[in-house]
């Protein structure tokens, strides 16, 4: 028994706990006489419908599932707080940041994203990185992944885009064809694909990684100015990764690895910890940058934009239940506090509509008043009523309509939003070819060592090579435009695979 982890030994140590038995019930709290076998007429007689012990629970029991997150439907969740080390008031009036040694609570959920809730852990493919502020200013979601980028850079393409990393609607299997297929249709995905074969693509586990705000922010101070921002989560254990290889053994051996090594590092109080930074550029910076600063598919250079330290993120609380904590919690980057507000980036603006509507299909209209997603640090008044699964004193006998005379809430100019002018001709404007290749270039060049170029084309053509022919040859040509040699080995590597794959054919 000593021997087992923190997670194997979750029911031993509940049992430790248990001083005396509970009464068993059913859910309306009666409580059963025997629960070893249903009421029947005669000993091998049929089953009577006055059987509320049974039915109670089988109507229960058929109802226990909901939808799963259409993305990121595998993850793992943890709680602990963010204490502010440095002074950022200057840049933003944001609860979270208001003194230094401040702590404010946080829930953090961190995820795959295209696969099923029962895919394996050490999938290629980003990982989400989910962090919920309770603050006194209400809740403020950072919603982002372990890389600083995306795929692509208008929201448009977001259905589309997740549907060739799913299933082929015919064969449900996963689809090369269709996924290189998109990938080379839309080469603002270079960048992120980059990322995504190099080793980056499959973590060692949530500790080891990274996180980002990934879009660009705007920060409000209390004197009303702002500066553009970009969040940083630095990880304090350190980068590992995990080769190709190594996490396709984990995926067949322990398809839960991530979720396991979080659950124990917790548990034995080896609590995994990230430093926050941002990079702040000013609306005149933002006017002469050389590129487009609200583009998701690229990054701010740190030498021009130097991380600037805010804090620091401890997770020290596993979830009591999984459901309640983690399957039901959730995060929307439309949820901002003062201090805190979106830039134009399109991705985002995209975004600030769809989660709050998936949450209300997924958990239904009242799912703020579900205890993990209750603004607690906050008192939320509103004259929001009723709705399905009420559960609060639905605001008792206070005012339900806006304005009155009967001493409801009010609303404050101090709360204003950053005015902004906006122009230009309302249409819709491309941006298929806004300098996809000189930031993977970058990439390929100055940031991967040659064990990881060797890694990311290897990993990459080992996934190719199940692609169709003229889809090898375009994804050769785009990575080509990044830098002619990973072009060239990228082609001499798919070779290599497909000249195997002929020997073996002809064994
Ligand atoms: Fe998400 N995304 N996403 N996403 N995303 C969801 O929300 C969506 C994007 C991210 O642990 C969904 O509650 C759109 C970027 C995380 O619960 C959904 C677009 C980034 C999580 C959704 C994006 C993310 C989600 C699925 C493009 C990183 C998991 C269920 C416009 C910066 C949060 C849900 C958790 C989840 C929509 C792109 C991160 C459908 C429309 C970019 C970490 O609403």
């Amino acid at each position: 028994m000593a021997s087992r982890d923190k997670a194997s030994n979750q029911l031993e140590d509940f049992k430790a706990q248990v001083k005396e038995k509970n009464r068993l019930t059913t859910s309306t709290g009666c409580p059963i006489d025997n629960k070893l076998a249903t009421m029947t007429a005669g000993a091998r007689g049929p089953v009577l419908l006055q059987d509320f012990v049974f039915t109670d629970e089988m109507a229960h029991f058929g109802r226990e599932r909901i939808p799963e997150r259409v993305v990121h439907a595998k993850g793992a969740g943890a709680f602990g707080y963010f204490e502010t080390t440095n002074d950022i008031s200057k840049y933003c009036k944001a609860a979270p940041f208001e003194s230094i040694g401040k702590k404010t609570p946080v829930a953090v959920r961190f995820s795959t994203v295209g696969g099923e809730s029962g895919s394996a852990d050490t999938a290629r493919d980003p990982r989400g990185f989910a962090v919920k502020f309770y603050s006194e200013d209400g809740n403020w979601d950072l919603v982002g992944n372990n890389t600083p980028i995306f795929f692509i850079r208008d929201p448009i393409f977001f259905p589309s885009f997740i549907h060739t990393q799913k299933r082929n609607p015919v064969t449900h299997l996963k689809d090369p064809d269709m996924f290189w297929d998109f990938i080379t249709l839309r080469p603002e995905s270079t960048h992120q694909v980059s990322f995504l074969f190099s080793d980056r693509g499959t973590p060692d586990g949530y500790r080891h990684m990274n996180g980002y705000g990934s879009h660009t922010f705007k920060l409000r101070n209390k004197e009303g100015e702002y500066v553009f921002c970009k969040f940083h989560f630095k990880c304090d254990q350190g980068i590992k990764n995990l080769n190709r290889h190594r996490a396709g053994e984990l995926s067949a051996g322990d398809p839960d690895y991530a979720i396991r090594d979080l659950y124990n590092a917790i548990a034995t109080n080896n609590f995994p910890s990230w430093s926050l930074h941002i990079q702040v550029m000013t609306q005149e910076q933002a006017d002469k940058h050389r590129d487009n600063p609200f583009d998701l598919t690229k990054v701010w250079s740190q030498k021009e934009y130097p991380l600037i330290p805010v804090g620091k993120m401890v997770l020290n609380l596993n979830p009591k239940n999984y459901f309640a904590e983690v399957e039901q919690i959730a995060f929307s980057p439309a949820h901002m506090i003062p201090g805190v507000e979106p830039s134009p980036d399109k991705m985002l603006q995209g975004r600030l509509f769809s989660y709050s509507d998936t949450h209300r299909h997924r958990l239904g209209t009242n799912y703020l008043q579900i205890p993990v997603n209750c603004p607690f640090a906050a008192r939320t008044r509103s004259y929001q009523r009723d709705g399905p699964q009420c559960v609060t004193d639905n605001q008792g006998g206070a005012p339900n309509y806006f304005p009155n005379s009967f001493s409801g809430p009010v609303d404050s100019k101090d709360y204003q939003q950053c005015p902004f002018e906006v122009s230009g001709v309302a249409q819709r404007y491309e941006t298929g070819d806004d300098d996809n290749y000189s930031q993977p270039g970058i990439f390929w060049r100055d940031v991967l060592s040659e064990a990881d170029r060797e890694a990311t084309v290897d990993n990459m053509a080992s996934h190719i090579k199940d692609a169709a022919d003229y889809l090898q040859k375009r994804a050769i040509d785009q990575w080509g435009k990044c830098d002619p040699e990973w072009g060239r080995r990228l082609e001499a590597k798919i070779a290599e695979y497909k000249t195997q794959a002929t020997a073996q054919a002809n064994l």
